[in-house]
């Protein structure tokens, strides 16, 4: 029988203590800034043959980025693995691609257009760091599934 008596038993328990403190600590542990401000992040890419310049791109997930790609000498494209967005820029000129960076990990960029002897060797990476508050969201989910789960399962009371 579940009475007024539960709570004073529930808070001695060491699991319980365990699962406030994770709480505590999961709720109110420092964000570094950029990951709790996403703000929307512009990348100027230089493409020649063969190489893009910055080769690796570094966002945060949930950012808006917007690449600018900047062909120098003849036509280049960036192709994003594992977003699948693909953009093309004519020698000169300049072509721009704007995406949410939902997807965490590291991403492969290829040239997109065969640009010559080395073309399949112009890659460069996007990494897209893991969003803090999403996992901040996931730990709390999973305590309040565990504390659920100790409040409510059956009891062997003697
Ligand atoms: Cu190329």
């Amino acid at each position: 029988m579940y009475s007024t008596q539960i709570p004073v038993k529930i808070v001695r328990s060491w699991p319980w203590i365990a699962i406030i403190a994770s709480i505590l600590v999961i709720a109110f542990t420092p964000l570094p800034l950029k990951a709790s401000q996403p703000v929307a992040r512009t990348v100027r890419v230089e493409a020649r043959s063969f190489e893009f310049s910055p080769s690796v791109i570094h966002v945060e997930q949930g950012q808006q980025v917007t690449i600018e790609l900047i062909a120098t000498d003849v036509v280049h494209g960036i192709y994003v693995d594992g977003y699948g967005h693909e953009i093309i820029a004519n020698p000169g000129q300049t072509a721009t691609l704007t995406f949410i960076a939902d997807k965490s990990g590291s991403f492969r960029l290829r040239c997109s257009v065969t640009c010559g002897a080395l073309h399949p060797f112009m890659i460069g990476k996007l990494n897209v760091g893991v969003n803090l508050l999403f996992y901040r969201a996931i730990g709390l989910s999973v305590l309040a599934g565990l504390a659920g789960f100790m409040l409510f399962r059956p009891r062997n009371e003697q």
